[in-house]
């Protein structure tokens, strides 16, 4: 479907937390898919060969649609994959599923949890690392400012753990949705959880441990299972360098082609608008610019021309601004 290995090509490098999210999501469900392997810093020759400057892991095309944030990522492979989808079924199922990303993403657990990367880590001693995360986070990544923060993270995280232990996971059940098989909610619950658990470091284990939270931790191990098995069954993923990658997006065709602009959206743009978009909360300096061809309750589409071909941009609804190019001049509020 929509080309080889799916028309599918995963921006990624593999300890970025967030870019697991999709990769846990494609072995679960045996989806076949290329990657293209990225640098954990900028620059990123072969994102920029593609026009986009959004600057943020994960990205993936499918076709020559392209989808920036990991959020608009699942939605969509839930979307255009819909065979033994791992989403949730019924409506207060599907709030679980939704209360968690909003938890872990835009509610700040993640901001969070990576306040507690260790100081003794190598790549934050490493200043060409630190300073392109103050860039991408636009605070400081000084070790003096990691210890300063981290009681009070611990605190958050600490807390985090207990409201896993006593709320859903609290009747013994194997996942979140009491299924018999993970889904789609224990990956928007699970990811800040366990890339902190297999961070050295990151926990001190005499507050947070399997003795504390026996509940959260079995989870995270029958979570791993479970991956593993999966894994071990799912096609390999082909590993192409930029160039082939590149090549590949610009020479399929578009896998959305019924995109349209709201013409009641409380922003009143309208579509061939020039427009920049941007996330609000981290590698924000980062904007794309292009033309606006898709604009609903939950996503902006842009058209970028590269190598003198068009390509369509997808972002997620919340957590991005989306503005006219000529009326950029006023000092946007902060949401
Ligand atoms: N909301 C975004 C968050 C993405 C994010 O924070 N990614 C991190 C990696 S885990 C990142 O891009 N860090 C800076 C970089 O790699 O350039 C998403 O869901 O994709």
């Amino acid at each position: 479907m929509y080309g080889p290995n799916n028309g599918v090509v995963l921006y990624h490098y593999s300890f970025s937390p967030v870019a697991r999210r999709v990769l846990w999501y494609l072995s679960l469900r045996g989806i076949d898919y290329a990657e293209c392997k990225q640098p954990p810093v900028l620059p990123r020759p072969d994102v920029a060969t593609l026009g986009i400057k959004y600057r943020r892991i994960p990205l993936m095309a499918i076709g020559r649609d392209i989808y920036c944030d990991s959020r608009i990522i699942l939605r969509k492979l839930e979307a255009l994959f819909p065979d033994s989808a791992l989403s949730a079924s019924t409506g207060e199922q599907k709030a679980v599923e939704k209360l968690f990303e909003i938890w872990t993403m835009e509610a700040g657990l993640f901001p969070r949890a990576s306040q507690l990367i260790p100081t003794s880590m190598p790549l934050l001693n490493d200043p060409h690392f630190t300073k392109d995360r103050e860039d991408y986070s636009g605070r400081s990544w000084s070790k003096e400012q990691i210890e300063a923060n981290r009681p009070e993270a611990l605190a958050s995280i600490r807390s985090a753990f207990k409201v896993l232990e006593t709320t859903l996971l609290a009747d013994g059940r194997d996942w979140v949705l009491k299924t018999d098989h993970p889904t789609l909610a224990d990956i928007e619950a699970i990811w800040t959880f366990d890339w902190l658990n297999g961070l050295k470091g990151a926990l001190p284990r005499e507050l947070i441990s399997d003795k504390k939270y026996p509940k959260v931790f079995a989870w995270i191990a029958r979570f791993n299972d479970a991956l593993k098995a999966s894994k071990a069954k799912a096609p390999k993923p082909a590993t192409l360098k930029g160039d082939v990658a590149a090549e590949r997006i610009f020479n399929a065709s578009f896998v959305e082609k019924d995109l349209a602009v709201d013409p009641a959206d409380p922003l009143g743009l309208k579509r061939g608008t020039e427009v920049e978009v941007f996330p609000v909360d981290s590698g924000t300096h980062h904007r794309d610019q292009g033309r606006l061809i898709g604009l609903t309750e939950d996503e902006v589409v842009l058209g970028i021309q590269a190598q003198g071909k068009e390509l369509h941009l997808h972002y997620p609804r919340t957590g991005f601004r989306v503005r006219a190019v000529a009326a950029t001049g006023g000092t946007p509020s902060k949401l």
